[in-house]
């Protein structure tokens, strides 16, 4: 992996940055409580898109902290153009691979009109799962990445990366009702929870009109947040 290529992108210098506060502790926990409730019998790990059909989801990805401080990253029109809930039960081996958000075999994120957001409904931190981050990766841009099948990955949608063990990693530990805006390009990835309690959060990737760029040419449809012309 090479470092040098591009600016730093919008982020910040390491390409990522927490966001205090979205909602408060107490409602993050209570719906972390619901949402254990709701999947502990099939221990579900994985649900692909909520925004589009939970009220929970949508009120999340609305949230006026969360979505100011997208705005102030990629401008005042914001969508959602994926949701992706993990809950990483504990004691269940379940790691995310090294992966970049705004790449898959569907589509391309400009990385200058759009942003990854981590929001913790649980407290996550390296005994349960936080998220690690490769800081300043988004300086390499898109990199090559493995099918989820030759990447390891059993589950869960990432695309694995391949990282040297000798690059600094860091674990980006985040209370309940925060979270962690990213760089669609920053390397991240989680390890499998050894806690005690499940560890629940949300990614969104957050665009800007303009940001998405279908392989197979078709007209990208996000859910409008903010602004008009969608
Ligand atoms: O929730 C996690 O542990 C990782 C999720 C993630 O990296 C993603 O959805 O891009």
């Amino acid at each position: 992996m090479t470092t040098t290529a591009y600016a730093a992108g919008l982020v910040s210098a390491a390409g990522y940055r927490h966001v205090h506060d979205w909602t408060s502790q107490a409602a993050a926990r209570a719906r972390a409580a619901e949402l254990v409730a709701t999947h502990r019998a099939e221990a579900r790990e994985i649900g692909r898109n909520p925004h589009l059909t939970e009220e929970w989801a949508q009120a999340i990805v609305s949230a006026p902290r969360l979505v100011a401080a997208v705005q102030g990253v990629i401008g005042p029109d914001v969508a959602v153009e994926n949701t992706f809930l993990v809950i990483k039960w504990p004691g269940a081996d379940f790691e995310v691979p090294w992966h970049q958000d705004g790449i898959n075999t569907r589509l391309e994120l400009d990385p200058y009109r759009s942003v990854a957001a981590w929001v913790a409904l649980t407290d996550a931190d390296e005994t349960t799962g936080c998220l690690h981050v490769v800081p300043e990766s988004q300086r390499a841009g898109y990199l090559p990445y493995e099918t989820e099948a030759a990447s390891g990955a059993r589950r869960g949608r990432a695309l694995g990366v391949r990282v040297d063990d000798s690059v600094t990693q860091v674990a980006v530990p985040v209370r309940a009702g925060s979270g962690v805006l990213m760089d669609t390009r920053l390397l991240h990835c989680s390890h499998s929870n050894t806690g005690t309690g499940a560890r629940v959060g949300l990614n969104i990737r957050y665009v800007a009109p303009g940001a998405i760029a279908m392989r197979d040419g078709s007209s990208p449809s996000p859910t409008a947040i903010t602004g008009t012309g969608w």
